[in-house]
């Protein structure tokens, strides 16, 4: 699963790992190895998903069920925010994120077979 480059996954793992253990800026095999949850050498959608899920309630630091820009400044920029936030009321609720990851999902799944290996 070397060499998948999922530029949502790569910042929020970024984000997520370093929270919990201040790990250095790479996504390593270790973290593809995280989203693997049933080890079979492929994330597919609903490992991602999962993944994404526990991601955006890590980043949703005041737990008021929407990220803000301010959290989520470090891992998305202006245009990226403005991208994902589909209604644009300034904040993103879990079903936005969610569409974007999976979009981003779906663009580096170029065999389109649900898998990322
Ligand atoms: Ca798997
Ligand atoms: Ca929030
Ligand atoms: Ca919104």
């Amino acid at each position: 699963m070397k060499g998948i480059v999922l530029l949502t996954a790569f910042a929020l793992s970024q984000a997520v790992v370093a929270t919990a253990q201040d790990r250095p800026a790479a996504m390593n095999q270790g973290q593809m190895d995280r989203l693997d949850r049933n080890r079979n050498g492929a994330v597919d959608q609903s490992e991602y998903e999962s993944f994404m899920t526990s991601a955006f309630a890590s980043l949703d630091k005041n737990k008021d069920g929407s990220l803000r820009p301010e959290e989520v400044g470090p891992i998305l920029n202006a245009q990226q925010f403005a991208a994902t936030d589909a209604n644009r009321d300034g904040r993103l609720t879990q079903s936005e994120f969610l569409n974007r990851v999976m979009a981003d999902f779906k663009a580096a799944d170029r065999s389109s077979d649900g898998k990322l290996q």
